[in-house]
């Protein structure tokens, strides 16, 4: 290669290098995890990571408004009200949660809090044309935690079905294991040291309007259609907190 052909490769290098930092911002992190965030109050419910009817039929596309646009945007508002002239309204949402988790005179804001975190998780927790087995290393890891896919999946549908009243279904890793727990109204496994993987809304608002009483075949339809098993891949690949 000439010398003038090297500085013109060196310049396409250049160019592409600047248009990939513009396109994707400098923080790999804030790429592939969307629930790394930096911002502080007053916070804004993002948008659906998806067209609100593309969880149709398994989710119906007036489930996911109300959904996202009243419940979710509510918690939102509230713990917008709640912070504001605090000193925590200098903390990004994670600091909020880990700041009032254990504090009984701010449950309010931790309910608020955690429930807007839990909402932005289970959406992205979610897929058009999603669900089944997983692949890579996570797949690997569930053959080793559980004994397989199938056990995997009888134990996190067992899981969602007996948690009694409102609550969730996770998939966590805590320290070097995958675990499945359930937890009750707005608490959330970082409270507990364990990195959430996946979860599943379990209060009657996610699945009444579609399942009405049918919790089981709510859980089995997100298993085998819905799970966005790249997102559970990518949190278990990296340090959410
Ligand atoms: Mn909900």
């Amino acid at each position: 290669m000439n010398k003038k052909n090297h500085y013109i490769l060196i310049g396409i290098y250049l160019f592409m290098a600047l248009v990939a930092g513009n396109a994707y911002g400098k923080d790999s992190d804030e790429l592939t995890n969307p629930m790394k965030s930096s911002e502080k109050a007053p916070f804004t419910l993002p948008a659906l990571p998806y067209d609100a009817k593309a969880l149709e039929p398994n989710i119906s596309e007036k489930t996911l408004n109300l959904h996202h646009d009243k419940h979710q945007q509510a918690y939102v508002t509230k713990l917008n009200e709640l912070v504001k002239g605090t000193e925590l309204e200098s903390k990004t949402l994670e600091e909020i949660i880990m700041a009032t988790a254990k504090d009984e005179s701010k449950q309010g804001i931790f309910n608020n809090a955690a429930q807007f975190w839990n909402h932005t998780f289970y959406w992205n927790s979610m897929k058009s044309g999603g669900g089944g087995k997983p692949l890579g290393k996570l797949a690997a890891q569930i053959d080793k935690d559980f004994g397989s896919y199938d056990k995997f999946k009888e134990q996190f549908k067992q899981t969602g079905v007996t948690q009694f009243g409102s609550g969730w279904a996770w998939l966590v890793l805590d320290k070097d294991k995958l675990k499945i727990i359930k937890t009750s109204n707005a608490d959330l496994p970082m409270v507990h040291g364990q990195r959430a993987l996946l979860v599943i809304d379990v209060w009657e608002h996610a699945y009444y309007l579609d399942y009405q009483n049918r919790r089981p075949d709510y859980i089995t339809i997100f298993l085998d259609q819905l799970v966005n098993w790249s997102f559970a891949e990518s949190n278990f690949n990296m340090k959410l907190f």
